[in-house]
């Protein structure tokens, strides 16, 4: 016969009880998280991107890199040189970016920073992901078999036909790229 402290101790060594143990704390300390793809400013290296990682107040896990299953055009335009991705499916090029997993208050503040739903809009897209970080994996967010998952993403409210003309890119990194016009900081304008 088991003792209770024989069935207790086997239950706990059991994985599914170390994962839900793992799991609980970070799903109450967070909350319900989306699937942000972001392609622009706000990704590592770029001048917005400390906004994803602000964890003083909200909660922004970075998930892996992906690329639109979409083709879309991707412009630079306005005097400040801002990155923006034009509602056109089918035109101008897949689009790579990174995957993060925001908390509401995290989506809330995007929102407001973008200034939702004036200069850009938050739509879900079909993204392909091309680099998963395990942690994403724990945290309840898993890509389908096919690689693809579903993410909001920035794209511009409006555009001026002028912006068709201008070259369309697939990956924004006016750091390396020097023909990509450079952004003008919020604090610079
Ligand atoms: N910020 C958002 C949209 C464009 C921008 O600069 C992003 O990085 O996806």
């Amino acid at each position: 016969m088991f003792s209770l402290r024989t069935a207790l101790s086997v239950i706990i060594r059991t994985p599914s009880y170390c994962w839900q143990k793992k799991i609980d704390p970070i799903i109450k300390r967070f909350g319900k998280m989306s699937t942000v793809f972001v392609y622009g400013t706000l990704k590592k290296g770029q001048p917005n991107h400390h906004h994803m990682m602000d964890e003083t107040k909200r909660k922004g896990v970075y998930c892996g890199t992906g690329r639109t299953n979409q083709k879309y055009p991707l412009v630079i335009a306005g005097k400040y040189n801002i990155p923006f991705l034009l509602n056109l499916p089918g035109t101008g090029h897949e689009i790579d970016g990174e995957i993060y997993l925001v908390d509401d208050q995290l989506l809330q503040f995007l929102d407001e920073f973008e200034g939702c739903p004036e200069v850009y809009q938050r739509r879900p897209v079909e993204v392909h992901v091309l680099e998963w970080e395990e942690k994403a994996s724990t945290l309840g967010v898993k890509p389908d078999v096919g690689g693809m998952l579903t993410c909001f993403l920035y794209n511009a409210t409006t555009y001026e036909q002028d912006w068709l003309k201008l070259p369309y890119y697939n990956n924004y990194d006016p750091f390396r790229n020097h023909d990509q016009p450079k952004y003008v900081l919020r604090e610079a304008r």
